[in-house]
């Protein structure tokens, strides 16, 4: 209870101070106050990310050659000198942008939070910044501020809103970082730079682009709950990353920082790779961040979508795992989310209509088997491994005090028949029922020792993945 008391009080002190502009002194970041910071991410599990910038125009093409790859990455793949990507700005009119309507996407596909790109590597600011005219506001005929009217359409809905910013990378400011290559032999290695408007001085850029306007963002758009920087390379050293998470947290003590920032630094929550899922369940806050098909930003010619099926999948793989699933979608030059990501996302949110409870706020399995094991080294000798998909498994802990017992809840993805049987279970199973059926009907059930089997009815209730509930006896 004494532990309560002091969370509630930290929740409180960190609310009122949120907007301080000028503290007196650096935000104080005990692990208490961390930890009070993360708990709706813990519950949430599921966020949109949106990719939408001047490269939405382009689409992929420039000047009749279909670049491969990303879509965001336009600028640097054809070498785009930065006076025909400013031409960009001229035309860029998304009419028919409605923050409202992709606020209530977000809701319909049970997604909790909302993080759009602020700036990407281009440069080009989606919100009016008074630090670099190179953005939305004044650059375009379009004149609005879309973070502005997606901040306002969120809050209405209860959806938690972030911001991405490139912190490192700026391929329009003198001074930004530009990805040098892999390796020696890759042909930007020698000098990543096309345009001479590009060179200048790291520090410079740092301090009088990517501060100021990180500070603008957490100064005029409400509550923050997440920064997301990326492709830290090596000049976010340590003590750059200390001055942007320091800059963060006097400004908004409450909001997190995701893993990219740089150095070492230890921010809120990792970051997995793109579209990277791990083999087995992982401690600690973490995040994959995906796509709907090959790009963040809007492609033409891509479409490689993903399937509901495969999409519910890797949303209770992660959670199964202990992570949570940042699921982009990117919008056309129009201001449009393309019609197949929005029937996607539509058919995953009827899902966790049902089956949510088994998601939000449910911990890793405590199983391990069902994930897959080590397969045979490949040709070179390296170690594999061989995933198996049948069913996942999420938890939930008792209500403490409340006299209610905690809860296994199975993903079935390959319908097993009439018994589905599991070895390892720790306690003794009271109930069980498919959160499909509204009426909870129980299920029969045998427990011999650790191993438990429960009668099911002959077909899958749920075509994506049907959900078993099995109580455990306090
Ligand atoms: O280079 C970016 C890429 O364009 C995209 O924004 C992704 C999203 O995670 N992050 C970087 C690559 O990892």
């Amino acid at each position: 209870m004494n532990h309560l008391k002091y969370l509630l009080l930290v929740v409180v002190v960190a609310t009122t101070n949120s907007f301080a502009q000028t503290p007196a002194e650096p935000a104080k970041d005990t692990a208490a106050q961390r930890e009070a910071r993360m708990q709706w991410w813990r519950e949430a599990k599921f966020g949109m990310f949106i990719h939408w910038g001047l490269y939405a125009l382009p689409a992929g093409e420039w000047q009749g050659k279909y670049y491969d790859g990303i879509g965001e990455w336009i600028m640097f793949k054809a070498r785009i000198p930065l006076a025909d990507y400013e031409q960009l700005a001229r035309q860029f009119n998304p009419v028919k942008f409605d923050a409202d309507a992709w606020a209530q996407l977000a809701q319909d596909a049970g997604m909790k939070y909302l993080i759009i790109t602020s700036k990407h590597h281009d440069g080009f600011a989606m919100f009016g910044s008074k630090v670099d005219a190179f953005n939305i506001v004044d650059a375009t005929p379009f004149k609005r501020d879309p973070l502005k009217e997606l901040a306002a359409a969120c809050a209405k809905r209860g959806i938690k809103f972030g911001f991405y910013y490139s912190q490192a990378q700026d391929w329009s400011a003198p001074g930004g970082a530009i990805w040098e290559g892999r390796h020696e032999n890759d042909p930007v290695f020698a000098d990543p730079r096309w345009d001479k408007r590009q060179h200048g001085d790291f520090e410079t850029y740092f301090s009088t682009k990517a501060l100021p306007q990180v500070r603008e963002l957490l100064s005029n758009y409400g509550p923050m709950a997440v920064v997301w920087f990326d492709t830290p390379l090596k000049v976010m050293s340590e003590e750059r990353a200390g001055r942007l998470e320091k800059l963060v947290h006097e400004l908004q003590p409450n909001c997190l920082v995701s893993g990219r920032l740089g150095g070492k630094f230890q921010s809120d929550y990792a970051s997995e790779g793109d579209n990277k899922i791990p083999n087995l369940a992982r401690a600690g806050a973490w995040e994959t961040p995906a796509t709907l098909n090959d790009t963040w930003g809007f492609k033409k010619h891509d479409h490689n979508w993903k399937k509901p099926d495969d999409l519910v999948f890797k949303l209770v793989d992660i959670v199964s795992k202990g992570g949570n699933y940042l699921l982009n979608v990117g919008p056309d030059g129009e201001g449009v989310i393309p019609k197949p990501s929005q029937d996607m996302l539509c058919k995953v949110g009827a899902w966790l209509k049902v089956n949510g409870a088994a998601v939000y706020g449910a911990d890793r399995s405590p199983f391990g088997a069902e994930f897959g094991a080590a397969g045979t080294p490949d040709a070179k000798g390296k170690s594999t491994f061989k995933p198996r998909n049948d069913w996942r498994c999420t938890t939930k802990p008792p209500s403490t005090g409340s006299g209610q017992a905690g809860k296994l809840y199975f993903f079935l993805f390959k319908w097993p028949g009439e018994k589905f049987t599991v070895a390892g279970l720790k306690g003794k199973a009271a109930k069980a029922y498919l959160l499909a059926d509204p009426a909870h009907k129980p299920l029969a059930l045998a427990q011999d020792g650790a191993q438990l089997t429960v009668t099911l009815p002959a077909a899958a209730p749920d075509p994506l993945a049907s959900v078993l509930c099995v109580e455990l006896a306090p």
